[in-house]
């Protein structure tokens, strides 16, 4: 940007979110809506998250996006536009550094004021570490704040991050989280809300596996379709499982109680992967690997006696490990212990910590 010329500039850093309750599942493909409602818990800041820069100006000559160092097209991303869309019908009047004040109607003119936009994650982009949860909220949130975008209803960041993707409605609001389906056509009440914040459990805590850092074979969007259209399984969950787990995952996140939260989590995770095996053709997203750690994980309960820890898997052959602090240094041991660390990694600290870094 030469000097002088007008811009608008910040940078957001969003966390993933790991749902407990799973969106598997679309009635409107084009509006991302979902054939039921999900929760999700959201994760710490420091460990999994996007990071997003935006800056806007007269003087760029159209809309850009770099995503992990490289460019993407953006007038192939229809996410990407329907998000901006979104947050541009919203602007509001922006004051520039020196005093001129830009009206709202010319900062979301597309064909005056356009974006740049950087973005990068923390890790694996694209293999079942919800990475489009935190980028796409991470851009809505970034996007909103240089456009100076006022919701108009509660909560409507968190439907225009949706349409970028379903679980990004989850990403905007830290603890416990619901995404409401909804009823209406036009998705207006598909939106996200906030059960708990993080401080109400903050016992809880999660240990990601890093099974694999490659990129998933069948993209949720494809997935999601397929299922739709042949698992039984995933009509009669949507129709009769998900809302009386809702209520009672709620409560068990409300009273803290992990027994009763950890069982409904390992069941909706093993179901949403039984819908992708009634898939046809059918999906795998879990290998061995996963199926070993699910094995540990129940061993792990059993010498205890109760639930004290529980995995959920999405879509793909990732674990996520939800436990409390009084067993997160055992059942680290034990993970150790059955999956020793690759020989390429130098110690059991980097083992520890070894998700790809920013
Ligand atoms: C979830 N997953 O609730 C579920 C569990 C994967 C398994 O949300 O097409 O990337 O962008 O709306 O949000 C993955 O789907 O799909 C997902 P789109 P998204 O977290």
């Amino acid at each position: 940007l030469a000097s002088g010329e007008p811009f608008v500039t910040a940078t957001f850093s969003a966390p993933t979110n790991i749902a407990v309750i799973k969106y598997w599942g679309k009635r409107d493909v084009k509006l991302n809506l979902p054939i039921n409602s999900s929760v999700s818990v959201t994760l710490n800041q420091d460990d999994l998250r996007a990071m997003t820069s935006v800056m806007i100006s007269p003087a760029f000559e159209k809309d850009r996006l770099w995503l992990n160092g490289e460019e993407e097209d953006v007038s192939k991303s229809k996410r990407i536009q329907t998000v901006l869309a979104g947050i541009r019908a919203i602007a509001t009047d922006r004051t520039l550094a020196d005093g001129t004040v830009v009206p709202a109607a010319e900062l979301a003119d597309p064909s005056k004021w356009r974006a740049h936009i950087v973005s990068a994650n923390s890790f694996p982009t694209a293999a079942g570490l919800a990475s489009s949860a935190a980028g796409y909220a991470c851009l809505t949130r970034v996007l909103a704040e240089v456009y100076g975008a006022a919701e108009p209803t509660p909560n409507a960041l968190t439907a225009i991050a949706r349409q970028g993707s379903g679980s990004a409605s989850r990403s905007l609001y830290g603890g416990f989280v619901r995404w409401n389906m909804g009823a209406a056509a036009d998705g207006s009440d598909s939106f996200a809300e906030q059960v708990a914040t993080a401080d109400h459990w903050p016992d809880l805590e999660v240990i990601v596996c890093v099974v694999s850092a490659d990129k998933k074979e069948t993209g949720s969007t494809a997935g999601m379709t397929t299922s739709v259209e042949t698992s039984e399984l995933l009509a009669h969950r949507a129709a009769a499982v998900v809302e009386p787990r809702l209520s009672a995952i709620e409560a068990a996140y409300t009273a803290r109680d992990f027994p009763t939260f950890g069982a409904i989590t390992m069941r909706d995770s093993n179901q949403f992967h039984a819908c992708c095996l009634d898939t046809f053709p059918p999906i795998f997203y879990m290998n061995d690997v996963s199926k070993r750690l699910i094995a540990l994980v129940h061993r792990f309960n059993a010498k205890h006696g109760s639930i004290v820890a529980a995995y959920t898997f999405d879509a793909g052959p990732n674990a996520v490990i939800y436990t409390t602090k009084a067993h997160t240094a055992a059942l680290l041991a034990t993970v150790m212990a059955h999956f020793p660390r690759p020989a390429a990694l130098a110690s059991d600290a980097e083992y520890v910590s070894s998700a790809p870094a920013l």
